[in-house]
């Protein structure tokens, strides 16, 4: 269930008439049916667009603003985190524990926890702590996504963030941003390729897995996850030989979502890409938060697009808001 129980983003995305045509794979046929084809791109049974752009402006609004106080909390922790979305069973867990057995024979020093959200059970919160790394199971029950309350809370009770709160915390925090203390924070969501992409956690950034046994396509079928990721880390690698994945086309896909994705291949199992995996992650350990790639002239053409885009949507939402107020 998400917001409005359609997993809409009223901001809009990376196709800009609120649904994505995918010319390579032909064209809707007259019979088809589209139900994010309105404003609010949702549909709820009851309930018309313009309530539910408003209901989910304010639930999102809401979690925004906690989220955006994570984000300080972090920084004033030394803390990078990051939050890693798919679909279930992409191998989030598996990429977890390889890459926390490698940092930790790469950088002994470096402090790493994790978050883990799931519907039910703790197997992933117990698979992480038998690698001697903390961990805090979120369990969402009938929630499909961790939400940043969620993520304030269970930050609190890790030993990353080891002291009170109280009158004396920012005086801590004060501290600790001198000592430049530097610490990786990893946050697992709930395996779920939709919703998890407008519900901003304080992350640095939204890694999005996504595993070679998938197909390709998903990227355009799923592209709110693609358009929010700043990296797509596609995993198990060794079952390449068995699978018709095919490895350009899914890039293409991506960047034709997010023109400025960046994108890794490596299989968890055999080890192959986890050292570029670790490089990125270090690389982005030591970066400020606010470091803006340099794009190419491709990449800033399709970005102008998209802008363009988005604004056109934009200014279509506020009108829409206009009329129903
Ligand atoms: N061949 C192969 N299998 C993998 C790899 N990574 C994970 N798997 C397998 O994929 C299955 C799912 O892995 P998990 O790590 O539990 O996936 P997850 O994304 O954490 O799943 P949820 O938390 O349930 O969403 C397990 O059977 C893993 O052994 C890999 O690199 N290669
Ligand atoms: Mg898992
Ligand atoms: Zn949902
Ligand atoms: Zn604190």
């Amino acid at each position: 269930m998400c917001v409005v129980c359609g997993c809409s983003n009223p901001e809009g995305h990376a196709h800009g008439h609120g649904h994505t045509h995918d010319h390579t794979h032909g064209h809707a046929h007259d019979a088809d049916l589209d139900f994010g084809a309105n404003s609010a791109r949702v549909s709820v049974p009851g309930m018309s667009a313009e309530r539910a752009i408003r209901l989910e402006a304010d639930v999102l609004g809401a979690n925004d603003r906690v989220a955006r106080a994570n984000r300080a909390h972090f920084e004033a922790h030394g803390v990078v985190a990051y939050n890693l979305v798919s679909s279930p069973g992409s191998g989030k867990t598996t990429l977890l524990v390889a890459t926390i057995e490698a940092l930790r024979r790469a950088q002994p020093d470096l402090r790493l926890a994790v978050i883990e959200g799931d519907q039910q059970t703790h197997h992933d919160a117990d698979r992480i702590r038998a690698t001697g790394v903390p961990a805090i199971q979120v369990n969402t029950g009938k929630g499909c996504h961790l939400d940043a309350p969620m993520v304030a809370a269970a930050f609190e009770r890790l030993p990353l963030h080891a002291h009170a709160h109280g009158p004396a915390h920012d005086d801590h925090h004060a501290h600790l941003l001198e000592r430049g203390a530097r610490s990786l924070l990893f946050i697992e969501n709930v395996g779920n390729l939709v919703c998890p992409a407008m519900w901003d956690l304080g992350e640095r950034a939204k890694v999005a897995i996504l595993s070679v046994t998938e197909g390709e396509d998903k990227p355009l079928k799923y592209p709110d996850m693609f358009a929010a990721a700043k990296l797509m880390v596609l995993t198990k690698s060794d079952l390449l030989p068995h699978v018709d994945f095919d490895v350009a086309h899914c890039i293409a896909y991506a960047r034709r979502v997010n023109p400025a994705i960046e994108v890794l291949l490596l299989s968890a199992k055999s080890g192959q890409g986890m050292d570029a995996w670790l490089d990125w992650l270090q690389g982005e350990v030591g970066e400020p938060a606010a470091a803006v790639v340099p794009a190419s002239r491709d990449e800033t053409a399709a970005l102008k697009a998209r802008i363009a885009e988005l604004e056109a949507r934009l200014a279509q939402v506020t009108s829409v808001q206009g009329a129903a107020t």
